[in-house]
């Protein structure tokens, strides 16, 4: 006996990586529906080799509904979360509206599965940023053994982080670079993003920083431990998929880059691609469509008393996305809504 699965948000980017990753890790499904906004209604998707036809989340009734994966943005969650709670079905939310919310769960099933419980308050569990995901992974281990006081962060993210349209505007401006009469000018993003780098994603906080790097810093501290400082810089680059990191940590305790290599490489959703030769790493290009989160360049940082350094890529519409939210679904399956 499975469950009866709502994905809202299903022509887009995440919605159809949560489709394609509940049908890869055949997720216990008996009914399942993707729902759409008025303006892509009757879109047809995939879901393993069914083809569904997309319904209006307007019109949607979520009873006797059990889980729901969104992927719609803050300002449609604020008005549907809210309506399928109430009707007694959990929603998985990928938007940042609830994720700061103390009575509502913020989870990375590798780091904080125990936090899924607290689903009951508000029958709403919130879906990290992607860039925080894919960090968190990597910090648990290491935090676990050598207690983490401090990082430095600085990410190199994809144009899909940005959606459908960051796509497409870095495919059509690569292509104008080749035919000037094209001139593309940015929109979703600041600047020209092809052949460009970028350091700015989300708007500016009073402080000077930018949303992105604030949420790395506050979501970190949520899910892993409000004790660990974090510092961030996110710049976008011309990437289509996959996010990289360059982590700077600092530990309370002595932590060898050996034994740091050991614990990673036995530590869930990780996998250690780090030999000291040309290309003995991982890069975003390889991480498509992977579950894992790559890490690479793990070394010590020699400049500080316990310091390392490392390189942390991952597949930001699955890792970062939808395959956080369906291990969130899994998790909640496993616990608290068993079923058969
Ligand atoms: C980006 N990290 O790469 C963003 C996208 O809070 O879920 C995800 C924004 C979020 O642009």
């Amino acid at each position: 006996m499975g469950y009866r699965v709502v994905v809202a948000g299903a022509t887009g980017n995440v919605g159809r990586e949560m489709l394609n990753i509940l049908a890869e890790r055949q997720f216990p499904v008996d009914e399942i529906v993707a729902l759409a906004s008025r303006r892509s209604l009757g879109t047809e998707v995939s879901f393993g080799d069914k083809t569904l036809t997309t319904k209006d989340l307007e019109q949607f009734d979520f009873t006797g509904w059990d889980i729901a994966l969104f992927a719609i943005g803050s300002d449609a969650t604020k008005t549907y979360a809210p309506r399928a709670a109430a009707a007694g079905c959990v929603v998985i939310d990928n938007s940042s509206l609830y994720r700061y919310d103390p009575e509502i769960p913020l989870v990375v099933p590798e780091v904080n599965p125990e936090a899924v419980d607290g689903y009951r308050n508000k029958m709403i569990i919130a879906n990290p940023n992607c860039s925080t995901a894919q960090m968190v992974v990597a910090l648990k281990p290491l935090h676990d053994r050598a207690r983490i006081k401090r990082v430095v962060v600085s990410t190199y993210q994809s144009v899909s982080g940005a959606g459908k349209e960051g796509m497409d505007e870095l495919w059509d401006q690569t292509k104008a670079v080749y035919n000037p009469t094209q001139e593309v000018p940015p929109s979703k993003f600041q600047k020209q993003i092809a052949f460009n780098v970028i350091p700015q994603i989300d708007v500016f906080m009073e402080d000077g920083t930018t949303k992105e790097e604030w949420k790395m810093v506050v979501e970190t501290k949520k899910i892993l431990d409000p004790s660990i400082k974090v510092t961030a810089t996110c710049v976008r680059v011309p990437v289509f998929v996959g996010h990289s990191e360059a982590l700077n940590i600092e530990f309370e305790d002595f932590l060898d880059e050996d034994e740091a290599r050991d614990i990673l490489r036995e530590a869930p959703g990780i996998m250690v691609i780090d030999k000291r030769e040309p290309g003995g790493y991982v890069t975003p290009i390889e991480c498509v469509g992977d579950y894992a989160t790559f890490i690479s360049r793990i070394r010590t940082d020699s400049t500080i008393e316990n310091g390392l350094n490392m390189w942390c890529v991952s597949d930001n519409l699955r890792k970062g996305a939808a395959l956080n939210a369906v291990q969130i679904a899994e998790t909640l399956g496993n616990r608290c809504l068993k079923k058969g």
